[in-house]
């Protein structure tokens, strides 16, 4: 993207934005006092597309305060009160179900700190919301309340987690870490958990499994510093752990607070400089909310091309904002968060609580591997009326299972089961002799594997299949399979894991603690077969118009072509991402054949029998 700066101070960090290069304090406060508000949003869009496209996420959820009392008595928080005043209230479970219908896929529950509830009382909460209803995902307690747990009940941060992890809490919430600044702590909230304690339980949550998000609370007494130093911090952790979902930046609202006048909101362009600023800084962030009950719906809407690619949900009720005087709506529905995404140009995309797409509401859409290995083909395609969403390969077979995507780089297989009603096109993902990238970590050799479990990468469709046929084809061996939610797991269960993917290609780089051997499943097949294996192949839907497929034809061909040119250029960035140096993406995208010739369809042809005379072969892998 060409970019027309009116700040000449941003071009140095646009420059380095580009190499995939980190922004350092100084970088992130020039952004924040910079006042060219159209670059630094162009910045922000630029590196936002290059992660989620033009996808727009959000979840029909329901937010649940079980109670305002707390024992804590933060100065910026008009929603907690003492047990016996008036407006105090404690709900119970049944309460809380009455809130809840099976359409919702999440539920958000953080709330108050009362004295005096027993500790059965939160997980049942949990437990019940999960067995009532087993498709609404609960993403429940913020670190402090896990902290608060914690001390009163008398169990490690860890049993805490793991309880209610067992009870159905898949996530938990960003919240209750304000501002990663001591001097800000102990002037507004000097009873709450400081930045050490928050980290620290965020990181076991990482480790135990449980993904969470991070939040900023800005617009009060911080300092621009201040709010750059807490995203250095969440930068960090996430370089350890990779356990965030998403960031959240919080406008204050300031209410009978006293913090500010009542009307004093942050205004537009400080909501769009910090949504900006969070997505160049956080470059290892997933996601980045408009969290549009403190943004408003305007202001959310015009985030979305400042960076942010969720938009939350529904949310159906919420005090902690509205009693501060937020001035959004309680809860917005499902059709006015679609129209407020599509009104800004982009997918709207219904997802689950780890961001797997439930449903898109657009047409037109090119289905994207959002791996290293397809940047060659996306780099620099003209969209022209086509519009890109990130998803993992098994996820797009599903999608166009049901006719939401039009053409895209498909997990092999799926080609397979839907032939019918899609065309081949010239191009694919297809390896040499290894593919660094479908990798198996494991506790034993080959033949050792019958009867141990596999954790398998819920984003494979293909190399599933392919693990599925070394193993009984080539060595005579049945493993169990077990299905695992992408992103941070607890592996110490499995006896062996099957990743794909930037996260195989971290993996089998940096090391997988808990594995000691290594498998690249290309190499397996290739020494077996003596011939390439074909993980992907670009098709389209047979009913797209032929204008249209011969407008993406020529775009793939071009967009490929340029990216041979150099792969340094195209990959150095996302590379950066995983860890791998620029000679490193070049050796790595240059193992890869990019179009469909003689021996690649061989490839295809011996699959194919091999899949077809594995039981079920006719439908995908659960
Ligand atoms: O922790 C309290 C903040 C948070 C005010 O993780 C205030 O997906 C503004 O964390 N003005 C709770 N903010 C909300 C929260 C959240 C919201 C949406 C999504 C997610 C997520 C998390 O609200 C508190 C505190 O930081 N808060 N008072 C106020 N006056």
């Amino acid at each position: 993207m060409t970019i027309a700066f009116r700040d000449n101070s941003l071009i140095p960090i646009w420059e380095r934005i580009q190499k995939g290069e980190r922004l350092s304090l100084e970088e992130g406060v020039t952004l924040f006092k910079t006042q060219d508000l159209i670059s630094l949003g162009k910045m922000a869009y630029s590196v936002q597309q290059a992660k989620s496209g033009d996808a727009v996420y959000f979840v029909l959820n329901r937010k649940i305060e079980p109670t305002n009392i707390c024992v804590l008595s933060c100065k910026f928080c008009d929603f907690a009160t003492k047990k016996g005043r008036p407006d105090a209230y404690e709900m119970t479970i049944e309460e809380i179900l009455s809130k809840l219908s099976p359409e919702l896929h999440e539920v958000h529950i953080t709330g108050g700190m009362p004295p005096d509830w027993p500790w059965k009382r939160y997980v049942e909460m949990v437990r019940v919301i999960h067995e009532k209803y087993p498709t609404i995902d609960v993403k429940a307690y913020t670190a402090v309340e896990i902290d608060f747990f914690h001390k009163k009940f008398k169990k490690s941060i860890e049993e805490v987690l793991i309880e209610l992890k067992e009870a159905g809490l898949r996530t938990m919430p960003g919240g209750g870490s304000e501002v990663f600044s001591e001097r800000v702590r102990r002037l507004l909230f000097n009873q709450k958990i400081g930045a050490k304690a928050w980290l620290d339980i965020h990181r076991k949550a990482h480790r135990l499994g449980i993904p969470t998000n991070a939040t900023l609370l800005y617009g009060h007494i911080e300092t621009l510093e201040e709010r750059v130093i807490h995203l250095i911090k969440l930068r960090k952790l996430q370089d350890e752990t990779g356990g965030f979902l998403s960031f959240i930046p919080l406008a204050f609202q300031p209410g009978d607070t006293g913090i500010k006048g009542r009307s004093e909101f942050t205004s537009a362009i400080d909501d769009l400089k910090t949504i900006a600023v969070s997505r160049l800084m956080l470059d290892n962030f997933p996601h980045i909310k408009a969290y549009w009950v403190m943004l408003t719906e305007e202001v959310a809407a015009i985030a979305l091309n400042f960076g942010a690619d969720d938009i939350e949900g529904t949310v159906g009720e919420e005090h902690i904002a509205h009693d501060a005087g937020a001035i959004s709506p309680m809860k917005l529905a499902k059709d006015q968060i679609i129209k407020i995404i599509r009104d800004a140009g982009k997918i709207p995309v219904e997802r689950d609580i780890f961001y797997n797409p439930i449903n898109v509401y657009a047409d037109h859409i090119i289905g994207k591997i959002p791996y290293l290995n397809s940047v060659p083909f996306y780099h620099n395609l003209e969209k022209r009326e086509f519009k890109i969403l990130p998803i993992s390969p098994r996820r797009m077979g599903v999608l166009s299972e049901t006719g939401k995507i039009d053409a895209g780089l498909f997990s092999l297989v799926d080609y397979f089961y839907q032939e019918d009603r899609l065309e081949l096109l010239n191009w694919c993902i297809a390896t040499r002799d290894q593919v660094k990238s479908v990798m198996l970590f494991s506790n034993h050799g080959w033949l050792d594997l019958e009867g141990k479990v596999i954790g398998i990468t819920d984003e494979t469709a293909t190399s599933v299949r392919l693990l599925q046929v070394l193993l009984e084809k080539k060595y005579g061996v049945r493993a169990i399979f077990k299905r695992l939610h992408s992103g941070v797991n607890d592996y110490r269960q499995y006896d062996a894991v099957l990743l794909i993917g930037d996260e195989a290609l971290r993996r089998n780089k940096f090391g997988f603690e808990g594995f000691e051997l290594v498998y690249d499943l290309a190499t397996e097949w290739y020494e077996w077969q003596k011939l390439p294996f074909v993980f992907a192949v670009w098709a389209v839907r047979k009913s797209v118009p032929d204008t249209d497929k011969q407008t993406l034809r020529e775009a793939l061909e071009r967009s490929l072509v340029l990216a041979e040119e150099d792969f340094e250029k195209i990959g150095v960035a996302h590379g950066k991402e995983i860890g791998l140096t620029g000679s490193e993406v070049v050796e790595y995208l240059g193992g890869f054949n990019f179009r469909v010739g003689e021996r690649e369809r061989e490839a295809m042809r011996v699959f194919h029998q091999f899949v077809e005379e594995l039981e079920g072969i006719k439908k995908p892998l659960p």
